[in-house]
């Protein structure tokens, strides 16, 4: 919530969204909403942004669902932890602390399944996003890595799941903020690759009932029990091909025993557009893309004039524009913006910077400087 789509406030497709959310709740009888971070886009988000977020807590307990939530990278944990203690009698389970890992919200489920002398739980975890440095000492790991850290994680939800299994049949459903392999990445998504962070193996919640992921955009799946819920709306052009929706679990003494996607409907369609102007122009092809906000790539060998006004002529949300003209060598992108508009992280737009103030890439000693200040800066976002 909160965040922007190339400039554009998205405030009111995330209030369409809540509204979309609350009566996919009402109507599916759901029990408990599962939401893995990120939940802002900032660490101080704008009051309107606090508001909706208050007002959709309260609309998703109304509805008669218990909701768990975690804090992603983008959260600031203190700050969305405030009044956990409170909330959790109202039925939202906030775990943004590293202490309340494996303290799940516990329901009791029912079935066919049962047997008589055993009752049947679903316990929920939560994994707020685990800065590596800044907690591996607290999991007494000794890499900070998001492997390391995640797996000391997991190792103390498995022991509470052991505990709690001596009297009870219990089935373990765990949230977490994190880049897991075989997740496949969208633009939308790129700092988490600064610094070298990489990607936690799947194969770290093997055991668990289910596990909801949060971070990336997409929807999909790593296994049946292994899935992410994406973005609940489109945050860069690269996902103008996401259906956004949700997953629908079903739990009973047995276990899960269904998971079903929930569809959101889109705000606005996304058009990316490629082509000379005249064509776009002109062509009867893309008049879909009239009423949708457009990413364009011009072709025209010249560079044409007044190009953006020309687009915006015929569509009137053209929000990204860079130029690939015909005849140019492969691979090299004509203009600065277009060439760092492909640059997989924030490191390679600082390197394309200083090449292209200073007509040389940096060197390794450079490099690593960059590396090392985008890493404390992120380091002191983290710990905002
Ligand atoms: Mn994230």
């Amino acid at each position: 919530m909160g965040r922007s789509f190339h400039g554009v406030g998205m405030l009111d497709a995330q209030q369409a969204f809540v509204d979309q959310l609350v009566d996919a709740v009402a109507r599916h009888a759901v029990d408990v909403v599962l939401i893995a971070g990120d939940v802002y886009d900032r660490a101080l988000p704008g009051v309107d942004v606090v508001h909706l977020l208050d007002d959709a807590l309260v609309r998703l307990t109304s509805a008669g669902a218990q909701v768990v939530l975690t804090s992603g990278n983008h959260d600031s944990a203190i700050r969305l932890g405030f009044a956990s203690r409170l909330l959790e009698r109202g039925g939202v389970h906030l775990r943004t602390r590293l202490d309340s890992l494996d303290q799940p919200l516990v329901l009791p489920v029912g079935g066919a399944s049962a047997g008589a002398a055993d009752t049947a739980v679903v316990a929920i975890y939560g994994i707020p996003w685990l800065e590596p440095r800044l907690v591996a000492d607290q999991l007494g790991v000794q890499t900070a890595s998001h492997f390391e850290v995640t797996r000391a994680a997991t190792e103390l939800i498995r022991q509470d799941i052991e505990r709690r299994s001596a009297t009870a049949t219990v089935h373990s459903v765990v949230l977490a903020h994190t880049f897991a392999s075989g997740g496949i990445s969208s633009d939308s998504e790129r700092d988490l690759s600064i610094g070298g962070v990489g990607a936690v193996p799947q194969d770290l919640f093997d055991g668990f009932s289910y596990t909801a992921l949060g971070h990336l955009h997409g929807r999909q799946s790593l296994s049946p029990q292994v899935r992410y819920s994406g973005s609940p709306l489109a945050y860069s052009f690269s996902e103008a091909s996401h259906q956004k929706g949700a997953w629908l679990i079903d739990i009973d003494a047995g276990g899960v025993t269904a998971v079903q996607e929930v569809l959101w409907d889109a705000p606005r369609t996304l058009a990316v557009l490629r082509g000379p102007l005249s064509e776009l122009l002109e062509s009867p092809d893309y008049s879909w893309a009239e009423t949708a906000y457009c990413q364009v790539t011009l072709t025209d060998a010249q560079r044409p004039a007044r190009a953006m006004d020309q687009l915006r002529a015929r569509f009137p949300d053209t929000l990204v524009l860079s130029f690939d003209p015909e005849g140019s060598p492969a691979g090299t992108a004509s203009t600065y913006s277009s060439r760092l508009a492909e640059a997989p992280d924030d490191l390679a737009v600082c390197c394309g910077f200083l090449e292209h103030v200073r007509g040389r890439v940096p060197d390794d000693a450079e490099k690593a400087a960059l590396a090392a200040a985008l890493e404390n800066v992120r380091l002191q976002e983290a710990s905002l």
